[in-house]
């Protein structure tokens, strides 16, 4: 068990902070040892920190569009070695993306301040895992699973759907004792949206500050963007980078990206212009 360490303050920070993206997923190319996936997590990790990213975010579920689950002892199997050699080693703030209460727990234990769940802890028992770890949380809006969402994007406003959502999960972590100052809110980009609605949740992000609450955007490398720049997965940077520099001039406090580098570049740019 490894020190609990202090999540970041959000809102204090003055900047949107740079959540760097560190999936905990087999690749093609490994044999599957978990060796391994420490030691090239361990020099990922290493790469973003020292491009800038504030807190780095550990995963063991893919769940973008399409995406299977995975069983709960594989995603302790994937997350929590990862976790235990990022806090020996860094001392940056991590994070857990998981919607198993199982997961929460021990990753907790390991070092983790952050739970990010893209199911808003909706799972059972996710919602007291949660409160009684102590940590902070962001809830994420989403509709069905990853595997079914890609169909579920019928919404007469979408902006105020998620809005409702995000609201109605905020008083259910409440009632769950969890403190209004450890909940960031997402709206959740690429989660049972259109691409239309994905750029309308973007023009429109500065809406969700009715929600009182840190917002985490999370566009990096996705659908909207490719769509948007014609671009395959690995040429999404620039794209993406434009993308959170929107999110951050419209109040988002924090961005969960894998280009660190040309993230906190478009970030200062347009802090540059703010500071002006
Ligand atoms: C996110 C997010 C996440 N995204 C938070 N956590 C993913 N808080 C994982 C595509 O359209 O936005 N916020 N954890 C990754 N999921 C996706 C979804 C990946 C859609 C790709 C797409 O390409």
């Amino acid at each position: 068990m490894n020190a609990p360490r202090a999540c970041p303050d959000w809102r204090q920070a003055g900047r949107p902070l740079i959540m760097g993206i560190l999936n905990a997923t087999p690749d093609s190319f490994s044999d599957g040892g978990r060796f391994d996936s420490v030691e090239r997590a361990t020099a990922a990790a290493e790469a973003m920190l020292e491009a800038g990213a504030d807190l780095l975010d550990v995963g063991g579920e893919s769940t973008r569009p399409g995406a299977a689950p995975v069983a709960e002892d594989e995603e302790l199997a994937r997350v929590i070695p990862v976790i235990e050699a990022l806090a020996a080693r860094f001392d940056c703030p991590l994070s857990v993306d998981t919607s198993s209460p199982m997961v929460m727990t021990r990753a907790v234990e390991a070092g983790a301040c952050l739970i990010n769940d893209v199911r808003a802890l909706r799972r059972p028992g996710a919602l007291e895992a949660a409160a009684s770890s102590g940590v902070s949380v962001c809830v994420m809006h989403m509709r069905g699973e990853p595997g079914d969402m890609a169909t579920r994007t019928e919404y007469t406003d979408v902006v105020a759907e998620v809005i409702d959502y995000l609201g109605a999960r905020l008083g259910c972590l409440r009632e769950a004792g969890i403190p209004a100052e450890r909940i960031l809110v997402d709206p959740g980009f690429g989660f049972a949206k259109t691409h239309e609605q994905n750029f309308t949740l973007l023009r429109r992000l500065e809406e969700l500050a009715t929600l009182d609450a840190p917002i985490l955007v999370g566009m990096s490398r996705k659908r909207m963007i490719g769509e948007a720049t014609g671009q395959p997965v690995d040429r999404r940077a620039v794209g993406s980078a434009a993308a959170a520099m929107l999110a951050a001039e419209r109040g988002a406090a924090v961005l969960r990206v894998h280009d660190v580098e040309a993230t906190r570049d478009a970030v200062s740019v347009w802090r540059a212009m703010r500071a002006a």
